[in-house]
């Protein structure tokens, strides 16, 4: 990330909602309309914060944070990536009031099914997980495809020196120097991976006739 923003390949500002909150006590939350615990984000502060962000082509992306999202995966992050500009809005508290939503919010996004404190780790994961896939930011030669999810399946192990570490030998095969044999040895580690423990990535994954066939070798071992 920081390698991204200094060779201006990625830009991130922050916007305080406090710094448009008014009065003596500059107040961003409020009780909440019905009563119960907790707090709400008052609309006109968040309101006022987005208003104040110079929009890019004059459109833009504004995302919420939040448990209530669709869930933030390798796929909305490829999509995210087309965007020159993203807005996320990080709420603290039970939330933002819901005319926020229905007025300032393009779409909603959960980085998982957990609770957080406020929405600026998503926002953080979000920034991240999009940024490496912009153009230049990963500067090397290797293709961001290679990664994980790549193809919607888990990575095979990886291995370097030394040949032994704690009495555990690398693979022999990685040391053939053989290169079809140690592709297809990668590529069954990633299926096996990926069956045991991922199985429902299998659906969504792109599979060829091999990864098919080797597929069935491995659901006969078990
Ligand atoms: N993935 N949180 C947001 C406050 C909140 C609640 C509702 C807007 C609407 C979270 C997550 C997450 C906690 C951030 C509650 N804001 N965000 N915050 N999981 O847990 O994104």
């Amino acid at each position: 990330m920081g390698r991204a923003v200094n060779r201006r390949i990625v830009d991130v500002r922050l916007v305080n909602i406090r710094d448009f909150a008014r009065g003596a006590r500059k107040t961003t939350d409020d009780r909440p309309y019905g009563g119960g615990d907790g707090m709400v984000m008052k609309p006109g502060p968040v309101f006022r914060a987005l208003k104040s962000v110079d929009r890019v082509n004059g459109l833009s992306n504004v995302v919420l944070l939040s448990p209530q999202g669709t869930t933030f995966d390798q796929a909305t992050a490829w999509e995210l990536s087309r965007w020159d500009q993203l807005i996320l809005v990080c709420g603290r508290y039970e939330g933002v009031d819901e005319r926020i939503r229905l007025t300032s919010i393009d779409r909603e996004l959960s980085i998982g099914d957990y609770i957080l404190s406020g929405g600026e780790l998503a926002a953080m994961v979000v920034i991240e997980a999009i940024s490496r896939l912009r153009p230049g930011v990963l500067g090397g030669e290797r293709s961001n495809l290679e990664d994980s999810f790549g193809d919607g399946l888990l990575e095979y192990p990886q291995y370097t020196r030394p040949k032994v570490f704690q009495g555990k030998e690398v693979p022999s095969v990685l040391l053939s120097g053989d290169h079809e044999k140690i592709r297809l040895w990668r590529r069954k580690e990633s299926l096996k991976r990926t069956l045991e423990r991922r199985p429902d990535l299998l659906q969504k994954a792109r599979l060829s006739t091999e990864d098919k066939a080797i597929l069935g070798t491995l659901q006969e071992d078990i």
